[in-house]
């Protein structure tokens, strides 16, 4: 079977690491083109995965790593029509996917689309519609941490039975910093959105409600923007999940969580790699960032999706996924600027398909 040719749009830094996963380390898949606003960091790009000079206006050509020319198409949504693009990568600044989404199921395109899905629930579900329309599912959502084999251990264990029913979930989500434009809310839909991800998943049940609260923010944010933030999900099985989301910690990248069941509790992400002795100290190493910390998990992730698509399949969260996402975002930034517990709006998944 032929290589799926990708198309990436957005290479800042994750479209910029799934550019070199795709042409690396995956298999069965070759990137073929990408875009970006920034044109010169597209360029630069597709010359590098391409190994060779640009050549005929905007494209770049060479034996790269998967042996082909990588071209840069200034528009994202002509990216999405080109003959030569079979599937998409969408790893834009969230504004921009709800067209560039729309766009791929009217082309019948693939997508991966990265967090947060669209900006808001209405027009999350109006994807949703618009996909089921279809009937076929074309939408995944970058939810990486369900890839990650200690979170993935974590779901068999407790899907098992063996700890009996879960009850509790504590998550901790800490970036080392984030540019000052990280505002509140967005530490809400960019970065929380994973935790309600893992809550709904980890325990297979919807949030019906959110309360954030925010202590006194670190000195290390401008003036308004709430970091920490610390929220309280209620799920509709009656199991609860707190995070903390710390996004500019200052030390690193941190993500772990302890889920407390019947029976037992069990914990992942301790970081517990290589133990160093050395200069008075032991210890390990914190990640620098997310492309560190989970680079096997997008690694899995993008390889499972490519096989998927080579099936006509999803292998991953779906559109309703990453809408329900959308929804518990959108009650968590209401809450955070209330102060009170919000209830999730959340459509009735029957009716919307079916
Ligand atoms: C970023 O977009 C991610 O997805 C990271 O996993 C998250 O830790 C970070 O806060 C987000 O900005």
């Amino acid at each position: 079977m032929s290589d799926l040719r990708i198309g990436i749009v957005g290479v800042g830094a994750m479209g910029a690491d799934h550019a070199e996963r795709i042409v690396r380390r995956i298999s069965g898949a070759r990137l073929v083109a990408v875009s970006d606003p920034d044109t010169a960091r597209a360029e630069e790009l597709a010359v590098r995965l391409s190994g060779g000079g640009p050549a005929g206006g905007s494209a770049a050509a060479g034996a790269g790593a998967a042996g082909g020319a990588v071209r840069v198409i200034g528009d994202p949504l002509e990216l999405v029509g080109a003959r030569e693009v079979d599937a998409v990568i969408l790893a834009s600044p969230g504004f921009a996917h709800a067209e560039q989404l729309f766009a791929c199921l009217e082309h019948g395109k693939p997508v991966l689309c990265e967090k947060p899905l669209t900006m808001d629930a209405a027009s999350s579900l109006q994807v949703v519609e618009a996909e089921h329309k279809l009937g076929k599912p074309l939408i995944q959502v970058g939810f990486m941490r369900r890839f990650d084999p200690e979170y993935a251990a974590l779901k068999q264990l407790l899907d098992s039975g063996e700890l009996g029913r879960p009850l509790l979930l504590h998550n901790v989500h800490r970036n080392k910093a984030n540019g000052p434009g990280f505002r509140s809310e967005m530490i809400v839909r960019d970065s929380m959105v994973h935790e309600v991800d893992v809550a709904r998943w980890l325990f297979g049940s919807e949030i019906s409600r959110i309360t954030v609260h925010a202590p006194k923010p670190t000195g290390a944010v401008p003036d308004g923007v709430l970091d920490p933030q610390f929220a309280v999900f209620e799920l509709a099985n009656g199991a609860m999940a707190d995070v903390e989301v710390f996004v500019n910690f200052q030390v690193g990248y941190e993500v772990r969580c302890e889920a407390v069941a019947e029976r037992g509790s069990a914990t992942i992400g301790l970081g517990s790699g290589v133990v160093t002795r050395a200069a008075g100290h032991w210890g390990g190493a914190v990640p620098e960032d997310f492309r560190v910390r989970f680079d096997l998990a997008y690694d899995i992730e993008v390889q499972r999706w490519i096989d998927a698509v080579g099936r006509g399949e999803i292998d991953g969260p779906s559109a309703w996924d990453g809408y329900a996402a959308a929804a518990v975002c959108e009650a968590g930034i209401a809450s955070l600027n209330s102060g009170q517990p919000v209830a999730v709006d959340l459509a009735d998944r029957r009716t919307v398909l079916g």
